[in-house]
Parts: structure tokens; sequence; C-alpha cells
């Protein structure tokens, strides 16, 4: 039999862990064929609350589940750990700015990314789920030093569905019939859903589509203002959907993307496509051999380099702010 893979996961106790966690145990973060052994990292006031749903866990009977653990502290929570999902994160409340934002996620994603440095397996896998994703997995990559960067991504998966069942939708087909999608930059309201290079059943989706206007003010920002539509329908943020792109997104990275196809996560940037290096923007990106590979030679046009160069715009300022706090 395998041995247990150590799943941590940060904000356990919150609406999307409550989503996630349950998945996992069943085998479809990883596979079927592999158990898995989960450690819960949470704030002490909500350390309770995720003993609520380790009974919960129990009651499952998952024969995958090779145990649960709880813990308030990141170097126990991130010795040996092969997947670490950073869900747990310090939400904006009214009247904070951006700063002060920035300040407080540094504080939880600074000593997390050094407890993963320390502490984690050879083969950690870094998700950053909780906002502002692509700049929290900025500060926790650069306070682990000694693990290769690209181990360190952000989720744009949930983006990258959503765009899927939007453009499946106004062309009356599956979201299986649709690839090469791509969500570029950063995942906030400036993230540019791009389907210039996607295919409906082999053929252009632009073409398919034909109608520009729908492209730039239907499509492009139903998807970037989707989570607060969410909002605005459910009372609360996205969870279940969310839970589901992180399930997507890791299983992904170990078993590979299929061919002919590809995702999108965000990384550390190598440069390419003129995002500057060390940025966590998100690419287009197949996964081989149990890496991410980001896809080479797409030909930009220039609808989508202005719309890409705005997103990574906003996230050089995210960069110079956590920069200028001293939290990288
Ligand atoms: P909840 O507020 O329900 O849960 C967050 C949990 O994190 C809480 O239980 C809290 O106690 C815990 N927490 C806070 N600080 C912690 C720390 N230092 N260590 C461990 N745990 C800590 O939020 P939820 O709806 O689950 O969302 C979690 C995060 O995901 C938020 O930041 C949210 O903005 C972000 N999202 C990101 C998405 C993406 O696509 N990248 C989409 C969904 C979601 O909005």
């Amino acid at each position: 039999a395998k041995a247990p893979v150590n799943v941590t996961v940060t904000g356990a106790a919150g609406q999307i862990g409550y989503a996630l966690l349950f998945r996992i145990a069943s085998g479809q973060l990883l596979g079927v064929d592999t158990p898995v052994r989960l450690r819960l990292l949470e704030i002490p006031q909500a350390i309770k609350a995720a003993e609520g749903t380790a009974m919960e866990l129990d009651d499952c009977a998952f024969p995958l589940l090779a145990g649960v653990d709880i813990y308030d502290d990141p170097r126990k929570a991130f010795d040996g750990v092969n997947v670490a999902l950073l869900v747990g994160a310090r939400p904006r409340t009214k009247g904070m700015e951006r700063r002060d934002l920035l300040e407080a996620n540094g504080g939880i994603f600074g000593p997390q990314g050094a407890a993963i440095n320390d502490g984690a397996a050879d083969d950690v896998r870094v998700l950053v789920v909780g906002n502002p994703a692509n700049t929290n997995a900025l500060i926790a990559q650069a306070h682990a030093p000694d693990i290769p960067a690209d181990r360190f991504t952000a989720m744009t998966r949930l983006d990258h569905n959503r765009a899927l069942s939007q453009l499946a939708a106004k062309l009356n087909v599956s979201v299986s019939d649709i690839k090469k999608l791509t969500i570029w930059g950063n995942h906030s309201a400036t993230q540019y859903p791009d389907i210039f290079h996607a295919e409906v059943n082999g053929r252009s989706a632009v073409e398919a589509v034909n109608d520009e206007e729908w492209l730039r003010d239907t499509f492009i920002p139903t998807v970037a203002k989707r989570g607060a539509a969410i909002i605005e329908a459910r009372g609360a943020s996205s969870a279940a959907s969310a839970a589901n792109a992180a399930i997507d997104h890791v299983y992904d990275w170990v078993n590979g993307t299929p061919e002919g196809d590809w995702t999108s996560v965000a990384l550390p940037s190598d440069g390419s496509y003129g995002v500057p290096e060390g940025l966590v923007s998100s690419f287009p990106v197949v996964s081989r051999n149990g890496s991410w590979e980001i896809v080479q030679g797409l030909e930009i046009n220039e609808f989508s380099r202005e719309r890409i160069d705005a997103s990574v715009r906003e996230l050089e300022e995210e960069r110079e702010a956590v920069r200028a706090l001293g939290l990288i």
C-alpha cells in the first residue's frame, strides 16, 4: 500500500475548508489509490470548530483517510507536508486600506512560508487560495528560499472554470467541448480571461462567438466580477466552487493535464510574455511529470496585451507595497 500523503489545509474551519476537506479525504485531490493524512491549521479561536469538522470526517469512515491532526502552530502543521493548501487569510473589513490588508496577510503568509521552508517534504506543492492570493503566494515564496519557487502557486482555476462555463453557455456547447482558455494576471477584477487561443470542438472560439462587444462588455466583466455576483446572490462568498477549483488545481498538478489542452495557474513568472520575473501571475500552463510548464509561443494581440499589462501592473503595485512594508 502507498504511504499516506500529508495534506495541510489552513483556515480549515472556514467555509471553503468545510467544502474541501471531505473531497480531499474521499480521494478526489490526489486520486482514489492515494491515502491522505489531513493536518488542519487554524487560529486558536477556531480550533473547536475544526475539531467538530474532524469528528464529521471520522464519521464518514473514508477508507483513504489515514488520520486528522489539528494545530494552531504553523511549524507543527507544515512539518513533513507534501501538499499545502493555504486557504485561511485575513479578509478585507470595512474601511480597511489595501496597505493594511497586505500587512495583515504578510503577518500570516510570511511565517507560513518560513515554516514550509523549514519543515516541508522535498516534493512539497503549495496552493494559495486566501486573498489577495497572488501576493500572498509571493510573500510565502519569498520566505522559503530553500524550496524551488515554482512550487508556490496561487489559484486562478476558479476564474478559469467560470470562464469555461460562461463561454459554453454562450455557444450552447458542453464545457468539455472547450479547450485552451486562459486566465492571465491577478486573481482580482483586473484578471483577463482570454479566448483568442481557445478552441470549441477544434475550431476557433473567437470565430464561433463572432461578437467582440459580447467578449468585451459581457464575458470579461462577468467572469471578473463573478465572485461579487455570488456574494450578492448567496449572501456569502463562493465556497464549494472555490474548493472544487482547488481540487482541480492540485489533481492536475500531480496527475498531469490532458493532451491538447491547458489550464490556468498563477505562478512565479520566468519572464514569459513580458511578465516581470518573480511576480506570481496567472499563465496558460500544462502539467508534465508533476511540474507546471508555461505554454510558450502564443501570439498576443493588442486587445489581449492591453489587458494582460493592466493586470500585471496591479501585481507590480502590490509587490511594491509589500516590499515597502518589509514583507518580502
Ligand atoms: P472563511 O472566513 O469562512 O474562513 C477562513 C478561515 O481562515 C477562518 O476559519 C479563520 O479562522 C482562518 N484563518 C484566519 N487566519 C488564519 C491563520 N493565520 N492560520 C490559519 N487559519 C486562519 O473564508 P472562506 O470563505 O473559507 O475563504 C477563505 C479565503 O479564500 C478568503 O481569503 C477568500 O477571499 C479566498 N477566496 C479565494 C478564491 C480564489 O479564487 N483564489 C475564491 C474564493 C474565496 O473568495
